[in-house]
């Protein structure tokens, strides 16, 4: 269960935790999308088996859906899986895992049918009107059709999204099973069994206890990586970011540090959206038919189409891949005929040409809902600046980069593949299973796989239960053995706190100190460091090998004072280790920018040194392996196989 946060601001952190020792069969890291999706599911498959799930916040509010959505990005419903691939493949610039996404498209419309069944009101089209609100209308999965607001694309009133799928996945493991606010630090490998998952170390963020979990399986889907270059909203804006702040790289970097290969860490994904609310664009381009201009009011699209024809044949398809619609965008912010705008008022006014006044009051409350459910801040936002939709433009930018593997991006772990699917060198046996023996991963952690969204994260989740429970069946003799001891993995976990205790008299202010850094001074050192070196907002999203080594220097440098961060709460000591998470992810991704000599995803990133897409030596996967035991990287390419026709 939850526990409430404390009357009076933040709990002290002591330093003698409690030590909990726990032991499991099964155990899920994480409580978003992909978790809720293996929750409902392990127990069909694994009916005797123990399984435990731990989520770093509340799972009714928790990851990428805590606000809510507004709609379902991923129902194929007439679309075939084929076609799937296709557009993902096309708006990833050709190179993807084409199994896996094929697998995520076969079953994600069964996701979507349990939502529904579950409460989620999901938008028809009936007798030729969209009816929202979904009541007494009839079910997708009895035939009902939705409304798409683009080919992939179904709306929903979700602000409760979140909160129904969780749910159901609360109910089908029991809560007795679940740890809510307790932070994952990091993983544990076996100590007989070479490269096998054992366990795995964590602390409350609610009461000072420490919790070691033995378990002989793993799946850990924490979601991508947040704040790992400096956001556009600096100061007292800086908890406001596109993808969930609290989403800081832990599946990546727990999983690497194991030894998991990881593939496609050079890709990022940099959304554009309303400036400053990071409010959606989605509806406002796909249902409402807005059109994004520059400040002289042309459609750069349009006016830059010519640009798409340096990159064939990526550029040469009916929707521009993402990277290459920013690629256009920032084109005209360069020569300065920025700033960018999507012309809500002449949308809506064409829209009225066909709607009588009640109508179209009820569109206009569909574009304020479309941000009350998912983005509020941006319905703020607008209040605030007096913005009325129908009247004023408003403002659009590229945002800071995020690392994710389930939205428009594709970084993350490289896995195993279904076995009717994927070829032999891409199917060691278990769907969704890393390369380390009993650990699996699914949503923003599987690589090369993007455009699931959150009903294609939830998918495959239930996917990799399924999996993940012969798993448990194939090695039932297995006994999972730690390495380390229970009060060692403790100490290291408190380090920051009793650093904090030692030194914290040195001096009058409590962040200022000769012995140690805060977990905030920290994360804004970083965050400068990748904007400025790494392609962030600061150079417009340009890097060369020279910037990268730079960055790769300083990097090391704030690795090495990172051992100095001092926690003087638990809210702090998650700070502490979310900042060691993002440190590794943000090395991860610069080593692979650096060792792809090309500039693949032009809009996310440039490589000015080597600033084209070279389909002669970099159509592969570029995949890295960080050694536990030899402590060293090695970085390189694996081949691309292309599985559905053109
Ligand atoms: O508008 C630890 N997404 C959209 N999907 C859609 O279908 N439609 C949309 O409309 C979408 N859009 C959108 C989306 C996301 C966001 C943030 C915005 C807009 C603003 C994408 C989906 O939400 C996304 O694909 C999935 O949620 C990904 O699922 P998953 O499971 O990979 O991540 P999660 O749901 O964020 O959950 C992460 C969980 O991990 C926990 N956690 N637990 C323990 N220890 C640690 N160290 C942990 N670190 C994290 C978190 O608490 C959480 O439970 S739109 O742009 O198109």
């Amino acid at each position: 269960m939850a526990l409430p946060n404390q009357p009076l601001g933040e709990l002290p952190a002591t330093l003698d935790p409690e030590v909990v020792e726990l032991e499991t069969d099964i155990l899920l890291v994480g409580g978003g999308m992909g978790c809720c999706g293996a929750a409902y599911e392990i127990k069909k498959w694994a009916p005797n088996a123990k399984v435990l799930l731990v989520d770093k916040a509340a799972m009714e509010r928790s990851g990428a859906v805590a606000q809510g959505l507004s709609a379902i990005n991923t129902y194929l419903g007439e679309n075939t899986p084929a076609d799937y691939v296709r557009m993902i493949r096309n708006d990833l610039m050709g190179i993807v895992r084409e199994d896996l996404i094929y697998d995520v498209g076969r079953h994600v419309d069964d996701s979507v049918h349990l939502f529904e069944k579950w409460g989620l009101p999901i938008w028809k089209t009936e007798d030729g009107h969209a009816v929202d609100g979904a009541k007494g209308t009839t079910p997708l999965a009895e035939g009902g059709k939705p409304v798409r607001s683009g080919k992939w694309q179904i709306m929903i009133n979700g602000e409760s999204y979140k909160t129904i799928v969780a749910e159901a996945a609360k109910a089908a493991l029991g809560m007795d099973n679940i740890l809510e606010r307790v932070f994952i630090v990091k993983l544990l490998l076996d100590a007989n069994k070479p490269n096998t998952i054992a366990g795995a170390v964590g602390f409350s963020t609610r009461e000072n206890k420490v919790y070691v979990i033995k378990c002989k399986t793993m799946l850990v889907a924490c979601g991508g990586a947040v704040n790992v270059y400096r956001p556009r909203s600096t100061g007292e804006g800086m908890g406001r970011a596109w993808y969930p702040v609290w989403n800081s790289g832990s599946t990546y970097t727990m999983c690497m540090q194991v030894g998991a290969e990881m593939t496609m860490m050079e890709n990022r994904f940099v959304p554009t959206r309303f400036k400053d609310g990071y409010g959606p664009v989605g509806a406002w381009y796909l249902l409402f038919k807005a059109k994004s201009t520059n400040a002289l009011g042309e459609d750069y699209m349009v006016k830059n189409a010519e640009m798409l024809k340096q990159y064939l044949p990526y550029g040469a398809s009916k929707v521009a891949p993402s990277c290459l619609r920013n690629h256009l965008m920032l084109h005209e912010i360069k020569e300065g005929r920025g700033p960018i705008y999507m012309d809500t008022p002449a949308a809506l006014a064409e829209l009225s040409k066909n709607m009588d006044k009640k109508q179209m009051k009820h569109l206009e409350a569909e574009a304020w809902e479309d941000f009350l459910d998912m983005t509020i801040g941006q319905a703020g936002l607008w209040a605030g600046m007096n913005i009325t939709p129908e009247e004023t433009k408003s403002e659009l930018v590229p945002t800071e980069p995020y690392l994710l593997g389930s939205h428009s991006g594709c970084c993350g772990i490289w896995v195993s593949g279904p076995s009717d699917i994927a070829p032999k060198e891409w199917d060691w046996g278990y769907n969704r299973m890393t390369t380390v023996n009993g650990l699996f991963t699914a949503a923003d952690g599987v690589g090369a796989s993007g455009h699931k969204f959150s009903s294609g994260s939830h998918a495959e989740g239930r996917i990799a239960a399924k999996a993940m429970a012969n798993y448990f069946r194939d090695n039932a003799d297995f006994t999972p053995t730690l390495k380390d001891n229970a009060q060692n993995l403790a100490d290291e976990i408190y380090a920051p706190v009793k650093r904090y205790h030692e030194f914290k008299n040195y001096s009058t202010a409590a962040d200022v100190n000769p012995n140690y850094i805060k977990p905030k001074a920290l994360l804004l050192r970083l965050v400068k460091i990748t904007d400025e070196y790494g392609g962030g907002c600061a150079t417009q999203y340009v890097t060369n090998k020279k910037m990268l080594e730079t960055a790769m220097k300083l990097l090391e440098m704030a690795r090495e004072d990172s051992e100095k961060m001092a926690a003087g709460d638990l809210h702090e000591l998650m700070r502490a280790w979310e900042n060691y998470h993002r440190i590794w992810t943000v090395e991860s991704h610069l080593r692979h920018i650096l060792f792809r000599e090309e500039s693949r995803y032009p809009g996310f990133y440039y490589r000015a040194d080597f600033n084209l897409v070279d389909e002669e030596n970099w159509k592969c996967f570029v995949n890295s392996k960080y050694d536990p035991e030899t402590k060293e990287w090695s970085v390189f390419k694996k081949e691309y196989k292309q599985l559905i026709s053109d």
